[in-house]
């Protein structure tokens, strides 16, 4: 063993990567994150005896904890890189703290001077999850520190529209201690997961105050999936000020800008609609890039993940750009803004002018725009159609896509849905039945999709809001059944936050998470009724009480 992860649905053998990554992370990249995120576990035991509100240590903190979320960063060097910055910021905090009289922490972080690079690589495989050995403390743990990265990303989208909430950064810091306490029981440590939740929602509504005020309400629209006969630019991952600053760029260059997978949402905001060049959605989920980025022609922007190591005959990798908390060798970067400037895409802009236009791989629209607001404007025709029973169930069906094979139980769920239930959805998870003809309900489409995995939050406000309006006591009441697939880390944080507003009998696949052990998933069953999937016939029976 060289390595070993377990933190996403496609852990090998469904219980970790151990010699390299199924999503191609190799073991030093493997390794040097989990030193990072050992070397943040000592910066937030110096933050506790500071207390600082320091935006520097704030905003390294959620670049890192990004950067280690599944298919985000695979570049050793940029990883290195963030392990002495947090180095030099705990030599800062070991300082102030020495010259304030305070005791320093004893952990082993906190003293661990590396004389080269090559003591990362030696030091790193002693710092991993499998150095905690109570199985269930390990869960509890992972399961903490996940949720933690997902919310970490969205706060991170946050921040970069000019959001920050500070009691945010006191959990994260409180979670990363967490970690360093070996005196934790298991009932602290599912408090502690709770808690992760109820900041997940709090970081989930940040966010969309951040993207709703910058960009307003997101609203029923119709989003392109052809191309049009200009050089253009495809921009992938889930950050929209990234996406405003291609926009405003590429203004009068000639240059179209595309969105791929999760970026889709994007097309929803009515402040985007004003950029001619902003054509349309290119493509499917993250997974199938391979095939559709050679087929782009142009440039890819990655914001965020989901990036797949392209293959050594690709012929697009050189077009291929990262910027924030994502990374690979060898591929360009686009430095961050300094100073509220713009990020400087003039690189991207000039290289797509010399590519050929996009190949149509695809023709017709998609819809969506279905966030909170357009939904509760739509809410008398919507419970309209559940009092008269045209409207019989809602699933949210809101979540991430994968490779695997057994992901196609998604597409035939959909379709095989009675035509009197309605799909809410949000994230990539969409992309197995966003494109399948399922018609609408008086006026409503089947497929309601709010937007990015971020969005799922927009997802329980409409469920608040209609337990309001039907006047019920619990919003388990509500004719809503959750069928939710999970990949990453952002999921993590979504499940948690769904749990902590009361979400019970929560369906989660394709596969229960590796992290999580037999005692963890026994306390999920009885506290919260979650459950895997079974065969779609099964499970219809489950949720339809075999009336499919
Ligand atoms: Fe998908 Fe990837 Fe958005 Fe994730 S593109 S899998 S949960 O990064 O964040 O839904
Ligand atoms: Fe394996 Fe997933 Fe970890 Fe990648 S992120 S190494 S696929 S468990």
């Amino acid at each position: 063993m060289s390595m070993f992860c377990f933190q996403c649905q496609e852990a090998a053998k469904g219980t970790g990567c151990t010699i390299k990554g199924v999503c191609g992370k190799t073991d030093v990249v493997a390794n040097s994150q989990d030193l990072l995120i050992w070397v943040l576990n000592g910066l937030a035991l110096l933050q506790e005896k500071l207390k600082k509100n320091d935006p520097k240590l704030n905003h390294f903190v959620l670049d890192a904890l990004f950067a280690t979320i599944t298919n985000a960063n695979f570049d050793k060097e940029s990883i290195f890189n963030k392990i002495k910055k947090g180095l030099a910021l705990r030599d800062e905090l070991k300082q102030e703290c020495i010259t304030k009289g305070i005791t320093l922490p004893a952990y082993e972080a906190i003293n661990w001077n590396p004389s080269s690079d090559a003591d990362f690589d030696t030091k790193a495989p002693s710092v991993g999850v499998l150095t905690t050995t109570n199985e269930d403390i390990r869960s509890l743990k992972s399961l903490l520190t996940y949720g933690l990265k997902g919310m970490a990303a969205y706060a991170e989208h946050a921040l970069n529209l000019g959001y920050e909430n500070k009691d945010v950064y006191a959990f994260i810091y409180k979670a990363l201690r967490a970690a360093t306490d070996e005196t934790l029981t298991v009932d602290e440590l599912v408090a502690l997961v709770m808690e992760c939740g109820k900041f997940g929602v709090e970081t989930m509504a940040l966010l969309d105050k951040a993207n709703t005020s910058s960009f307003g309400n997101p609203e029923l629209t119709h989003v392109n999936i052809g191309v049009r006969n200009k050089p253009a630019i495809l921009i992938s991952g889930h950050d929209l000020k990234d996406l405003e600053d291609l926009l405003e760029q590429t203004q009068g260059t000639g240059v179209d800008v595309y969105t791929h997978s999760e970026m889709l949402p994007a097309h929803y905001y009515p402040k985007f609609k004003k950029y001619e060049n902003f054509v349309g959605n290119y493509g499917n989920s993250w997974w199938k890039q391979k095939e559709e980025f050679e087929s782009f022609n142009g440039p890819i922007l990655f914001t965020t993940n989901c990036l797949v190591p392209p293959a050594s005959t690709a012929t697009y990798a050189d077009k291929v750009y990262m910027t924030g908390a994502t990374g690979y060798p060898g591929f360009k970067y686009i430095a961050n803004r300094t100073n509220g400037n713009q990020k400087d895409f003039s690189e991207i802009i000039a290289h797509a002018k010399r590519c050929a236009a996009p190949t149509q791989i695809e023709e017709g629209e998609i819809i969506g725009g279905f966030a909170h607001n357009q939904v509760i404007q739509l809410a008398d025709k919507v419970v309209e159609a559940v009092k008269t029973g045209a409207i019989r169930k809602f699933f949210v069906m809101a979540g991430c896509d994968g490779r695997m094979k057994d992901r196609d139980y998604y597409t035939r769920f959909a379709e095989s849905l009675p035509k009197d239930t309605v799909i809410l959805t949000a994230g990539c998870a969409k992309y197995r039945y966003n494109k399948l003809p399922l018609g609408d309900i008086n006026g409503i489409p089947r497929v309601l999709d709010a937007g990015q995995c971020n969005d799922s939050y927009s997802l329980a406000v409409i469920a608040l809001k209609l337990k309001e309006v039907f006047e019920l006591n619990d919003i388990n009441e509500l004719p809503i059944a959750y069928n939710i697939a999970w990949y990453e880390q952002k999921a993590v944080i979504v499940l948690l936050a769904l749990l902590y507003l009361g979400v019970k009998n929560i369906h989660l696949g394709p596969t229960l998470p590796a992290f999580l052990s037999p005692n963890v998933v026994k306390v999920l069953v009885e506290n919260f009724g979650i459950s895997g999937i079974k065969s779609v016939d099964e499970d219809m029976k489950i949720f339809l009480g075999g009336v499919a």
